[in-house]
């Protein structure tokens, strides 16, 4: 169970190619290949999907399932506050998982205060740029080295 799932939602593929000075200039292809960079570091495996569509990443968290995926990170862009169907199927699986957000969500408008994930997500990180992708990675990666 010592894989890692890293999902980013709706848009998240534009990553440092408009908005830099709310996301930055880190490409998603960067972060990816930081995030495999840093797990094979710790002896797990990382496995990266990105998707603009909720149905596709519905289906990719059912399929954690039954693959060995022993904690998910998900940025979920913005269905965070509108998806109650991600919510369902990240608790419908009971994998474990964290919620990472680039920018500082509560800093920003008032419809981004409220995510459908926090209340079920082990942990929440926000405002932190892509460099809170790999502190999550670190906790990870730390838990299932505990539990191993
Ligand atoms: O801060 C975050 O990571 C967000 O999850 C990003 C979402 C936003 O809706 C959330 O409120 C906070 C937006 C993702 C769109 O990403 C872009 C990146 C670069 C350029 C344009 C969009």
């Amino acid at each position: 169970m010592n894989k890692i799932l890293i999902l980013n939602g709706p848009n998240l593929n534009l990553l440092g190619t408009r908005e830099p000075q709310v996301y930055g200039h880190t490409t998603l292809a960067d972060v990816e290949a930081l995030m495999a960079k840093l797990a094979a570091e710790r002896g797990v495996e990382a496995e990266c999907f990105q998707s603009n569509h909720e149905g596709a990443l519905i289906d990719r968290i059912h399929a954690a399932r039954t693959q060995g995926i022993g904690y998910i990170m998900i940025n979920p862009g913005g269905l965070t506050h509108t998806s109650v169907a991600l919510r369902d199927a990240l608790a419908g699986v009971a994998i474990p998982f964290i919620e990472v957000h680039i920018s500082n969500v509560h800093k920003r408008e008032e419809f981004r205060h409220h995510s459908y994930l926090s209340g079920i997500a082990e942990a929440v990180l926000c405002g932190f740029g892509t460099g809170g992708y790999s502190m999550a990675l670190n906790y990870i990666c730390d838990k299932l080295q505990a539990e191993a």
